[in-house]
C-alpha cells in the first residue's frame, strides 16, 4: 500500500493513523518512506535533497530507482513474503508525478524502470489532494530550510498535482482520492474510512 501527495498534504499524519488502524485490524506492518527506507537509501535521499547538488533530471530519476530497487529487494519483497503489510510513504508513483510531471520526463521511460525493477504496483493507494499553495504555505510554516525538491517554482508543484490526479483517474481500482485541505482529524478519519472499505472489499486477503 502506498501514501503520496504534494507538499504539506499530510502524510506523516495519516501514515502513522493508517499503521494503527492495520495493527488494530491484526496485520503486521512495515512502514518505510522513499527515497530512503533502507541504510543504502537514506545515503541516496541525502543527496538526492542537499540543496547543494545541481542534478540532471535524469540524474534524479534514475537515483529514485536506485533507492526503490534497494527497497524493493531488501525491505518489500521479504515483508510481503512473510506475509506483512507493507506501507510506503510514497512510492513509484511519486515518480511519475514528479519526474514525469514535474521534471516533464518520459512516462514510458518512467514505466519501464517499474517493469524492470519494481515489478509491482501497490494493491491500494491513497493520494492526498491539496492546492498546491496551501500546501507550499502548511510546508514552509514548519520553518525547516527547503531542500532541493522543495524550492522548486509553484508551476513545478501544479504538475506535479496534476499528474497524480491524472493517475488517480485512470486506475480508479487502485486509488482513492482524500481531500487533504480539511482539518487533521477529517483527513484521518476520511483516510481511515477508505484503508477499511479497501480491507472489507478484499475480506481479509493481504493488501
Ligand atoms: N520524490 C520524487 O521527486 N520522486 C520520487 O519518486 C519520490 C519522491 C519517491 C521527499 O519526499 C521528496 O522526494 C519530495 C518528493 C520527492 N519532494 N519534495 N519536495 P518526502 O515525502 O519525504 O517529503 P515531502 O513531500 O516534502 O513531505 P512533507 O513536506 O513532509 O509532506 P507531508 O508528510 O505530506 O506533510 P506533513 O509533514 O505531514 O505536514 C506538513 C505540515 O502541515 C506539518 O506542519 C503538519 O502539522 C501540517 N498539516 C498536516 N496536515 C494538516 C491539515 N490537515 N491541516 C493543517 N495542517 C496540516
Amino acid at each position: 500500500m502506498s501514501l503520496e501527495g504534494g507538499e504539506g498534504a499530510g502524510k506523516t499524519t495519516v501514515l502513522k493513523a493508517l499503521h494503527e488502524r492495520l495493527l488494530q485490524r491484526g496485520f503486521e506492518v512495515v512502514s518505510t518512506r522513499e527515497p530512503g527506507g533502507t541504510p543504502a537509501g537514506e545515503a541516496i535521499r541525502a543527496l538526492l535533497l542537499d540543496p547543494a547538488h545541481t542534478l540532471a533530471a535524469q540524474t534524479e530519476l534514475l537515483l529514485m530507482f536506485a533507492s526503490r530497487a534497494q527497497l524493493v529487494e531488501t525491505l518489500v519483497e521479504p515483508a510481503l513474503a512473510r506475509g506483512a503489510v507493507v506501507l510506503a510513504d510514497r512510492f513509484t508513483d511519486a515518480s511519475f508525478a514528479y519526474q514525469g510531471g514535474g521534471r516533464g520526463l518520459s512516462m514510458a521511460l518512467i514505466a519501464e524502470l517499474e517493469r524492470v525493477f519494481v515489478r509491482r504496483k501497490p494493491d491500494f493507494t491513497l493520494l492526498l489532494d491539496l492546492d498546491v499553495a496551501a500546501g507550499l504555505a502548511r510546508a514552509r510554516s514548519r520553518g525547516a530550510p527547503a531542500d532541493r525538491i522543495e524550492q522548486e517554482r509553484d508551476e513545478f508543484f501544479e504538475n506535479v498535482r496534476k499528474a497524480y490526479r491524472t493517475r488517480a483517474a485512470a486506475e480508479p481500482q487502485r486509488f482513492a482520492v482524500v481531500d487533504a485541505g480539511q482539518g487533521v482529524e477529517a483527513v484521518v478519519a476520511d483516510a481511515c474510512a477508505v484503508l477499511d472499505r479497501f480491507l472489507d472489499s478484499r475480506a481479509g486477503a493481504r493488501p
